[in-house]
């Protein structure tokens, strides 16, 4: 590894609807920023989403984030299920009300191409991302370049169905 630099970049999505989701995906942030092994470069603004999949639960507020990072997929995977668990997320019903989810979107060794992986626990590219306007309109302020299954992620983000979609904070430094 080049001194001072990390391996990998990641692009993660992080929500939560339970609770007070803007704390913990702030919290997360911080957590993740003050290890060693990992950086948060870039955080876009904190925006208020209705909820997709299962439409009958509270509004979600939605971020992404930029990381880098020495983990590999499957120690990041491992890290932030465990800030979710002590979140006290609880999974009980699928894309049901969560206080604190943190997705991994995309990953890279840095200047490679996108990393893709299918494992039980974690697969690459995210499998929805692309469907996901709560996903699409966060990531097009800190990646709107970003080429994901032939799409770049600002147009993506401009033809999603994003009706409904707020800021709730546009501060760059909204997560510290
Ligand atoms: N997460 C889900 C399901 N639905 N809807 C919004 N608006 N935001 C989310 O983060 C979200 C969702 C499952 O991960
Ligand atoms: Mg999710
Ligand atoms: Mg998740």
């Amino acid at each position: 590894m080049s001194a001072g630099g990390f391996k990998y970049n990641a692009w993660l999505g992080l929500g939560g609807n339970l609770g007070d989701p803007a704390t913990s995906m702030a919290h997360a942030l911080q957590v993740l920023d003050a290890r060693d092994d990992m950086k948060v470069c870039q955080v876009s603004k904190l925006y208020r989403t209705p909820p997709w999949g299962k439409t009958d639960q509270s509004w979600f507020y939605n971020a992404c984030a930029c990381v880098e990072t020495n983990l590999t997929p499957l120690e990041l995977i491992d890290v932030t299920l465990g800030i979710e668990a002590d979140m006290k997320r609880e999974r009980i019903e699928r894309w049901g009300p969560r206080t604190l989810d943190i997705d991994i979107l995309v990953m890279q060794e840095k200047n490679a191409d996108f990393i893709t992986l299918n494992e039980e626990r974690l697969s690459l590219p995210h499998p929805r991302m692309m469907l996901r306007a709560f996903v699409l309109v966060p990531l097009a302020d800190i990646a709107p370049d970003l080429e994901v299954q032939g799409q770049v992620i600002a147009q993506a983000a401009k033809t999603s169905e994003a009706q409904g979609i707020e800021i709730a904070n546009m501060a760059a430094n909204w997560w510290k």
